[in-house]
């Protein structure tokens, strides 16, 4: 059998990370270049566990640049370039759009649709997607029109107190999700295995599954503690100065299978 070849598309984190975008989190300082430290040994430890990491350039005229995961959706059959909630981050499409289409047929979603990535998990063929301050009721609308060619349904979910589905709710192996059930219903998934987060770490839904291998921030010990109780290969990092910016381990990657690519 051969063994799956993955790319992580990252992008170097923005001198002007500060000015980033906020919604539930209160501003605080940043220290850019602890976060550019952060980010490194997240891009090494991505590399440490399989992928072929593909770094773009900075765009330090766009705050949240380093946060690819919400400008694009990468599926096996295509990949959709997003339209961002934020116009702020309007710009940050292009350059991913273009490194995307090395490997895939790039769809754009046409305005008035928003819709930020980090709102989309996909489980098997259905595309769960938050209702949020930044994915429209137009943006999901055209996210359906443009997959369900592929055979991909598109489910709506609303939130509650948070800014994407994905910081409410992730899968961390083929069979079960972690998430925060104060911002998501988890009834939503039944038929999944659901961890809950510990009561006392807000934050802690957010873990990337690469393989079967799980990233995890360091900040949440009485979360990630269940999630060695249930077995799973976790990797922790440091992500505060990222987590400042309403980011944490998703969002800093778009992890897609290129087996098939030369
Ligand atoms: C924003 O508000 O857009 C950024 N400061 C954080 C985006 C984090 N994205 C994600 O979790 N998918």
């Amino acid at each position: 059998m051969n063994a799956v070849r993955r790319v992580a598309l990252v992008r170097d984190v923005s001198a002007a990370l500060e000015r980033c975008q906020l919604t539930h989190v209160e501003r605080t300082a940043i220290d850019v270049a602890r976060a550019r430290r952060q980010h490194h040994a997240y891009c090494d430890l991505l590399a440490a566990l399989g992928c072929d990491v593909v770094r773009l350039p900075a765009l330090d005229l766009s705050p949240d640049a380093v946060f690819v995961e919400d400008v694009a959706l990468v599926f096996d059959e295509m990949a959709i370039a997003t339209r961002p909630g934020a116009e702020s981050r309007r710009g940050e499409v292009a350059s991913v759009a273009q490194a995307l289409a090395r490997w895939r047929d790039v769809l754009p979603l046409d305005p008035p649709a928003t819709l930020d990535g980090g709102d989309v998990l996909r489980l098997g063929r259905t595309l769960y997607v938050g209702r949020s301050s930044r994915s429209s009721a137009d943006g999901i609308a055209a996210l359906a029109r443009r997959v369900a060619p592929f055979g991909y349904d598109v489910v709506p979910v609303p939130l509650h107190g948070c800014l994407h589905l994905k910081s409410a709710v992730t899968r961390v192996s083929d069979d079960t999700l972690l998430v925060q059930p104060a911002w998501v219903d988890p009834a939503t998934f039944d038929g999944w295995h659901r961890i809950a987060v510990a009561e006392d770490e807000a934050h802690a839904a957010n873990a990337l599954a690469i393989g079967t291998a799980v990233v995890y921030p360091d900040a949440f010990p009485r979360t990630r503690a269940l999630l060695d109780a249930h077995g799973l290969d976790v990797h922790t990092i440091d992500v505060s100065e990222l987590q400042k910016a309403e980011g944490a381990v998703t969002c800093c990657s778009l992890v897609f299978d290129v087996s098939g690519w030369s």
